[in-house]
């Protein structure tokens, strides 16, 4: 038996660092290992899907999909929770999980390969650590190449001439509301990261990489540039806080964001995905978006109403779950996550 998990992963990829970073939160040890030709024979041995992170757990099971990999290691080391007590505080965190891994994954895939600059510099990035010893006429070609097979995948997350203004306004609007949000504060739910967290950072830190995005955070959002900073090596510097606090700052970011764009949108999805249509169209705060379904979000939906339903287990007392309703619906969430 290994005397830790590895974590086969890329820099660049924003699920890859959200786990990371939430290892090195937890203390667990840990190998970081880039995923390249080098580590591929390994990777290969665990991996089901061919997708990073890739965690190998001490036992040599290989673990895949960041949010049931970090719920794994939560009942496996569950000190320190990541998981608010107040009850309304932790469930928006899982919402806020979800938005970021799902929504948050539109403005990082789109900035990246959207403009010129942003594909240079990202394609150029892989190149070199996929190549670490090519040299510039082999790079090159290899830079060609991530560029074109990315560029032609962006459809993939719903990015085209249509959603682009979408998509920016929707990451600008977010990042002037966290910024808010962040002033005073350390992570989006008091002095500690929670699940929340993890998911938008990885989207975030990325998006910071990227030289359109990340001149927008560095000259508009330092209170979020601060967190992305924080979110490297997190560590608790106090309490979680109470959805009171939270609540006047967090709220428009619930309501204009996830409940006005991600849930209509989330909901289409999973509707086109049962009716086996090959592409929908949701009109998104007066915007018309249109896409071919993903797959894998309907999934992930499912996961989050099974969360939501869980809720009666989970906190007995008939006010906390009454509390938990009253701020979902007032975000627009509610009748998304009921189904
Ligand atoms: N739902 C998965 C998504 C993982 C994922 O999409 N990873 C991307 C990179 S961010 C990937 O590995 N794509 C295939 C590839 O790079 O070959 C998770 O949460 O871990």
């Amino acid at each position: 038996m290994a005397d830790r998990y590895r974590i086969f992963g890329v820099e660049l990829s924003p699920y890859s660092v959200k786990v990371r970073s939430y290892f090195r939160y937890k203390g667990i040890p840990h190998q970081w290992i880039i995923r390249n030709a080098d580590s591929q024979a390994e990777y290969q041995k665990y991996a089901r899907l061919p997708i990073v992170p890739l965690v190998v757990t001490p036992e040599n099971e290989g673990l895949q999909d960041s949010t049931p990999i970090i719920e794994r290691m939560e009942s496996v080391y569950p000190q320190p929770s990541i998981h608010p007590s107040d009850p309304v505080a932790a469930f928006v965190s899982v919402l806020l999980e979800e938005f970021g891994d799902e929504w948050g994954n539109k403005w990082m895939f789109h900035y990246r390969w959207a403009r010129d600059v942003d594909q240079l510099s990202c394609a150029g990035r892989l190149a070199r650590m996929m190549m670490p010893a090519a040299d510039e006429a082999q790079l090159s070609t290899m830079i060609a190449q991530v560029r074109e097979r990315m560029v032609g995948r962006v459809w993939f997350v719903g990015s085209s001439p249509q959603t682009a203004p979408q998509i920016e306004d929707s990451f600008c609007e977010t990042l002037a509301m966290l910024e808010t949000h962040l002033a005073n504060r350390a992570y989006l739910f008091g002095a500690r990261p929670a699940f929340g967290d993890f998911a938008m950072w990885g989207q975030l830190y990325n998006l910071w990489t990227d030289p359109t995005p990340g001149a927008i955070i560095e000259a508009r959002a330092t209170n979020v540039l601060a967190w992305i900073h924080r979110m490297l090596w997190p560590r608790a510097e106090g309490n979680f806080e109470d959805w009171a606090s939270l609540e006047p700052t967090l709220m428009p970011l619930l309501e204009r964001q996830v409940g006005r764009l991600f849930m209509p949108w989330t909901t289409a999805n999973a509707s086109a995905i049962a009716g086996g249509r090959e592409e929908f169209s949701v009109e998104l705060a007066g915007r018309t978006w249109t896409q071919k379904p993903q797959k894998y979000h309907a999934k992930s939906l499912a996961a989050l109403r099974e969360k939501y339903a869980a809720l009666p287990e989970k906190y007995a007392a008939l006010p906390d779950k009454r509390a938990i309703d009253a701020v979902l619906d007032r975000a627009g969430c509610l009748a998304g996550l009921r189904g």
